[in-house]
């Protein structure tokens, strides 16, 4: 989300900015009740013309009576720009060091409410062979450029900033900055729309969000469409659409592009691979903040990879890694808690008065150098910030393997004689739901914001979800660093999906938490999660089914974090093989195109866990020393 204005959500449409700018947002906006503790600011809307000559619409938020130079804090969205009345009641005084010292620029990209041109989905970086090539990077290029140009009284400095989709923005616009284009934050950009961000995860279709968020950008240009569901279960909903190819038969009849991308493109191809980041990040050329949410629901892997990328090519270290304990954009909003999850502290305050807007005041403004750290993590659990000089932490941790063991026991030590397996049935016809049931639509609900720290008992017991534990825990476990799934399994279909997540298991005399009034004894807390589809386990290019019945091997990443599992606690790790709607149930038996599924194909299978000492299943984790 951008940079102007204060909110707790994945992604701003313009209905959620009015109901910001109105100001319904968090604690912040306590402070902004009375009318003398909001900020007073001027509203521009201009059309800024492109090299193609489209024009975007732009609104400038600039303080009144500023008498020094000031630059501008750009925001570039599909989402829609703050109104004239919504700005009208001035700006939450809790933001005063950006209102009163920046041009706050916000922009809809082409195609989307009243900017010209055709809104393209993720649009890729255009053939360089091209002069006349358009992408969002010329088109932040040209907004910088007429800003600097157009309006009075600037020094000539303009830094990038946003969330998710205004974050990917913020990292196309660094690719091939403007001059005055001088430091960005990216937060919660996608990175790559098949291996790991809202579309897919490791080739694993995100179902409800694919489904819904197509929808929402591409039924119309002038708003955030909301798909009207007819049951108020979307499980259920999801569950009766049957097999894939009835979302259009049934409902956008071949209309929504990214939809048809979808079906169209089932692997990893070059229509991925062309969306994807990897192949443009080969230069730091403007300081950069990457900054990700430990339980963000849409874009973890997107700013955890961009930086990964980016970190070879910073010899002049520019490049920097943020992550605090946050569902997707909450750090625009309140910090303290995530559901029923007490942070001890405003995080999100903390990242905005220590990050966000010392970076752009040193390299906009000339103040003082917040001398970031390499990395600045929160560590879950100890409910501490920590920096560190690499990320993952290149010292002071160690690798250690949590094996899966007989009786459902997970244990440091490794397995002797006592090999064999745990198994399951994994029922297309029965998924397992991914938050607990009614399933309200993706947006514009708040559930949706919370279900990666959702208690997992709701599936714990299900016969199809198999849990591994530890004894409580003689010491605190600290893990800080990336974190992965070495999973030996066998299938009796020809495809299967592998989710494992890493959980926490509060003590059975944890305190309730008295705000959400939730039971905290035996609570599960997901700390890390993640999907294979398991036809892409050679590959993501060209999918193979798999052996009925063979061991396989699969390495999962589980991605960063920074957690302690404290004395008393439990370690656990869930395996199941649907996690629904949110993905699509594989078939599980071998379809060269999901999407191409009937009703028939979608089959029971017989899932094996193994844990022998040569099929060693285990969870790797950094362990802290
Ligand atoms: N996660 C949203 C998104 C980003 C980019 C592409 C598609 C979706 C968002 O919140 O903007």
């Amino acid at each position: 989300m951008p940079v102007s204005p204060v909110t707790t959500d994945m992604m701003g449409s313009q209905m959620k900015r009015i109901v910001i700018y109105a100001g319904l947002v968090g604690a912040l906006l306590l402070v902004a009740q009375t009318p003398e503790a909001r900020i007073a600011v001027n509203f521009q809307e201009v059309m800024i013309p492109m090299r193609d000559g489209a024009r975007l619409q732009t609104v400038i938020l600039s303080p009144k009576n500023s008498k020094v130079a000031l630059p501008f804090l750009i925001d570039r969205t599909p989402y829609g720009v703050p109104s004239q009345e919504s700005t009208g009641r001035g700006m939450p005084a809790a933001q005063r060091a950006r209102y009163e010292n920046y041009y706050v620029v916000t922009q809809n990209i082409r195609g989307r409410f009243k900017s010209e041109g055709k809104f393209v989905m993720g649009r890729p970086p255009h053939d360089p062979s091209d002069p006349k090539g358009v992408d969002e990077t010329t088109d932040a290029w040209d907004t910088v450029d007429w800003l600097i140009k157009n309006v009075p009284n600037n020094n000539g400095r303009a830094g990038i900033a946003g969330t998710s989709y205004d974050g990917w923005t913020a990292v196309m616009a660094a690719l091939d900055p403007h001059p005055a284009l001088k430091a960005a934050i990216e937060q919660a950009s996608p990175a790559d729309q098949f291996l790991g961000d809202d579309f897919h995860h490791n080739g694993a279709f995100r179902l409800s969000y694919g489904f819904e968020y197509s929808a929402m950008l591409e039924t119309s240009s002038t708003e955030n469409y909301r798909f009207q569901f007819d049951r108020g279960d979307t499980y259920d909903w999801y569950l009766g659409l049957g097999p894939l190819s009835n979302a259009d038969e049934k409902y956008f009849h071949g209309k929504l592009p990214t939809w048809e991308d979808f079906t169209h493109h089932p692997n990893y191809d070059q229509f991925w691979q062309r969306l994807a980041f990897a192949p443009y990040l080969n230069a730091v050329k403007i300081p950069i903040v990457h900054v990700a949410g430990w339980w963000d629901q849409e874009d973890f892997y997107g700013p955890q990879r961009i930086y990964e990328k980016l970190e070879p090519h910073d010899g002049e270290h520019r490049n920097y890694f943020v992550a605090g304990p946050w569902n997707h954009g909450q750090w625009n909003g309140n910090g303290r808690r995530l559901g029923a999850i007490d942070f001890g502290s405003d995080t999100s305050q903390y990242y905005r008065e220590h990050i966000f807007q010392p970076w752009f005041d040193y390299w906009l403004r000339g103040q003082a150098d917040p001398h970031l750290a390499e990395a600045t993590t929160f560590e879950t659990g100890a409910n501490q910030w920590r920096q560190y000089d690499a990320w993952p932490p290149r010292s002071g941790v160690e690798m250690r393997r949590l094996y899966f063991r007989d009786g459902r026991r997970l244990s440091f030590d490794a397995p002797g004689a006592d090999g064999g397996f745990d198994e399951y049935v994994s029922d297309p016809a029965n998924p397992v739901p991914y938050r607990p049931r009614p399933v309200p639509p993706t947006y514009p609900g708040p559930e949706w914001k919370v279900w990666l720290v959702q208690d997992q008992r709701f599936v714990d017991h299900r016969p199809d979800v198999l849990s591994w534990q530890t004894e409580p825990l003689t010491a605190d476990v600290r893990v800080a660093g990336n974190i992965a799934a070495d999973l030996f399994a066998s299938t009796s279909g020809t495809d299967s999906d592998w989710a494992v997540k890493l959980i926490d298991v509060y003590p059975e005399d944890a305190p309730d938490d008295t705000e959400t009034k939730t039971k905290m004894g035996g609570f599960q807390l997901i700390i890390a999660d993640e999907i294979l589809r398991a036809r892409f386990r050679n590959g993501f290019e060209k999918p193979e089914a798999v052996p009925a019945g063979a061991v396989v091997q699969y390495g999962i990443d589980l991605h960063g974090n920074a957690h302690a599992f404290l004395k008393g606690h439990r370690i656990m790790v869930q395996v199941q093989s649907t996690w629904f709607p949110v993905y699509d149930r594989n078939p599980q038996k071998f379809m060269p195109n999901i999407f191409e599924a009937h009703a028939e194909d979608y089959v029971k299978a017989t899932q094996r866990i193994y844990r022998g000492p040569r099929q060693a299943s285990a969870i790797v984790l950094p362990v802290v020393k």
